[in-house]
């Protein structure tokens, strides 16, 4: 086998040193993009609440869908085994919705696939998510972390109405 000159194993390294600075600069730059210009956001805690005393803590003693603005409405929903509270959620096309969430009891997930809802409730930890519903038509709720042996039972809906 022949000896590779200094030049070529110079090149060989340059080959490997380069993406490995290229990647993560690339991967940054994704993180970036995806933050502040797709304005993509990991849910975090939005407050902490005693899941024995939902009954009494605002906003979760009164669950529902509470219009907040034109077209804008705040959900407070609260995740049990193995029901949503509410389940049916009526808002107009092109509403911006926050969901205010919370569980009773274990931990739950709050999912809305085409609605950019995805995340966790999480007994005792406020749950916060906005989206925006663009088209009529209706949207499964699903809870998505296994939550006990009737799991799969526990759904909702999203119902966006044409405005009138
Ligand atoms: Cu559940």
């Amino acid at each position: 086998m022949r000896q590779g000159s200094g030049f070529t194993i110079y090149l060989y390294e340059l080959a490997w040193i380069l993406p490995s600075i290229a990647i993560p600069v690339g991967m940054l730059a994704a993180l970036l993009v995806t933050a502040f210009g797709a304005g993509i956001h990991v849910p975090s805690v939005a407050g902490r609440v005693d899941p024995a005393k939902l009954a009494e803590t605002v906003p979760f003693d009164t669950p529902g869908v509470v219009q907040t603005g034109p077209l804008s409405y705040e959900v407070r929903l609260v995740g049990q085994i193995w029901v949503f509270t509410p389940n049916e959620i009526r808002v107009p096309v092109g509403s911006t919705v926050v969901f205010v969430a919370t569980s009773r009891d274990v931990i739950h997930g709050l999912f809305i696939p085409g609605a950019n809802v995805n995340v966790m409730l999480i007994p005792g930890q406020v749950s916060r998510v906005k989206t925006r519903f663009d088209r009529v038509g209706e949207f499964f709720i699903a809870c998505h972390e296994y939550c006990g042996i009737a799991h799969h039972t526990m759904g909702g809906k999203v119902i966006v109405e044409p405005r009138s």
